[in-house]
């Protein structure tokens, strides 16, 4: 497996507890390196675009309206098979269902407020890379 890149964002609920640095920790500790980071409080208009796929389902209004609500981290981590490692370390989107040791099963508080994001392909990563970053602020 090649290095690869994916997106990774701690949202709001996560940074309004001060949980940049444990989260952050935990991603290092599974081996992915911290390659982009910054801190940005997004407009609705930016959280929708960002969650355009989710926008007909029930929750999209909920989703945008949180994830506008407080600063978010925004992060490029690189590493070997690193989506799919950064979705293990997060564990399930429910923290209910969520595996001991995983980020959410740790920090989230329901399935709406559930401290991260993390690319699901390929393709997903690569598009929400650039819709955070330009080129030069990655960093390898
Ligand atoms: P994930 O973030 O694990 O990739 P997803 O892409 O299905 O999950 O959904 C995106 C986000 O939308 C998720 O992190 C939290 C919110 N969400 C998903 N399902 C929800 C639900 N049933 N009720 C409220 N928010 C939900
Ligand atoms: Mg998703």
């Amino acid at each position: 497996m090649a290095i690869e890149r994916t997106f990774s964002m701690i949202k709001p609920d996560a940074t309004k507890r001060n949980l940049t640095g444990a989260i952050t920790k935990k991603l290092e500790d599974a081996g992915l390196r911290v390659v982009a980071s910054k801190r940005v409080w997004m407009s609705r208009r930016q959280a929708e675009g960002f969650y355009a796929v989710h926008k007909e389902r029930p929750f999209f209004d909920e989703l945008c309206e949180f994830m506008s609500s407080g600063p978010t981290v925004v992060q490029v981590l690189e590493g070997e098979n690193a989506i799919l490692k950064n979705r293990e370390v997060m564990g399930a989107t429910n923290p209910a269902d969520a595996a001991e040791g995983t980020i959410r099963k740790e920090f989230a508080t329901s399935i709406g407020e559930n401290s991260v994001h993390g690319s699901d392909a390929p393709e997903t990563a690569a598009e929400e890379i650039r819709y955070w970053f330009s080129d030069t602020e990655v960093v390898g």
